[in-house]
């Protein structure tokens, strides 16, 4: 993986071309993108045309306390492009995970994103420890507290990533060690796009960010996140629920009634109480947690770690 700093912003289709990403793979890719965000016919033109247009924000990806599970939900994808069409034609400019850079000339790359003449978009990704001042997260000898308190205000727009910014996350499970808090806690902000889940999808994510390029911040629920992709709970667009309908639930995981595609509420499913749009987006285009036989835990919720768990008990 290689990220450019401050690469000149040439043709990101011929870059793609250049990485082997065809323009039909990344259409199909942006048609995803357009029908997550419920766009009509033209969508993935419409798509391609924000996300590589000459004059796109810098894009400024933090770290605090996470798993780092939303950077590989990105990245560790079975279509093999999806990396580069995302690191390629958002223009990230700083990711400190990504970054072959270190030391100084991370520091600057930082300076020049956030100075950049067409903004930048500021990306969080995990949650915010405040105890004894934050000490509980440093990046560069700075609080994790300071770095988003400092960066965030100068952004065009946030986007919190996942389940850790957008509402704690793990760390903030009971006992909570480090008070951490989400983003717009944090911050004191009621504006942040809330992209949750653990991880979330990037459909989501890139979908948010082509909603903003192209006609500002999206519509959010009560609890930050675009109703677009959060409108409805999984439950309700579940290909099992006509099972759920019927009063036929699976008693174990290895049943024949499992196998059969029977709800799989009584081992625990919190679909019907979880808004997230993963049967329709799909990860990597594929596959959802209840296809692959799995009940949804209800990761996309705030405080699900203790609210949703323990995750394989029914109710
Ligand atoms: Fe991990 Fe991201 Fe979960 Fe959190 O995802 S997948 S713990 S939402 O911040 O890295
Ligand atoms: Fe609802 Fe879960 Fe059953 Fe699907 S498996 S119908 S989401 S309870
Ligand atoms: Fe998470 Fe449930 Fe979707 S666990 S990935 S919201 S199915």
């Amino acid at each position: 993986m290689r990220v450019s700093i401050g690469l000149a912003k040439d043709d990101a289709e011929k870059r793609l071309e250049r990485r082997g990403v065809s323009r039909r793979e990344f259409m199909k890719f942006c048609a995803a993108v357009g029908a997550a965000l419920g766009m009509g016919p033209g969508a993935a033109a419409e798509v391609a045309a924000a996300l590589t247009a000459k004059k796109r924000p810098s894009v400024v990806y933090l770290h605090c306390a996470e798993c780092t599970g939303c950077s590989e939900a990105v990245l560790r994808t079975v279509n093999p492009f999806i990396d580069e069409l995302i690191l390629d034609t958002i223009s990230l400019d700083y990711h400190e995970t990504l970054m072959a850079a270190a030391g100084e000339a991370v520091e600057q790359a930082l300076h020049t994103a956030v100075n950049s003449p067409e903004g930048f978009v500021c990306v969080v990704e995990g949650g915010i420890p405040t105890k004894d001042d934050g000490v509980y997260g440093m990046v560069a000898g700075k609080t994790m507290l300071s770095i988003v308190k400092d960066i965030c205000p100068k952004a065009k727009a946030i986007i919190a990533i996942g389940t850790c910014a957008s509402f704690g996350g793990v760390q903030a499970a009971k006992p909570n060690p480090t008070g951490a808090v989400s983003l717009s806690k944090a911050l004191d902000r009621k504006d942040i796009i809330n992209i949750s889940g653990c991880p979330p999808n990037p459909i989501n994510f890139v979908g948010a960010v082509v909603h903003y390029l192209t006609k500002g911040v999206p519509e959010l629920d009560q609890f930050g996140r675009p109703k677009v992709f959060y409108g409805q709970t999984v439950h309700d667009q579940c290909p099992r629920a006509k099972h759920f309908d019927a009063g036929e639930f699976a008693k174990s995981f290895d049943s024949e009634e499992a196998k059969k595609g029977w709800c799989l509420y009584e081992l625990g499913c919190r679909g019907p109480e979880t808004y997230n749009n993963c049967p329709k987006a799909l990860f990597n285009q594929t596959n959802w947690p209840v296809q692959a036989g799995h009940p949804c835990i209800g990761c996309s919720e705030p405080d699900f770690w203790d609210a949703m768990s323990p995750f394989y008990i029914g109710r």
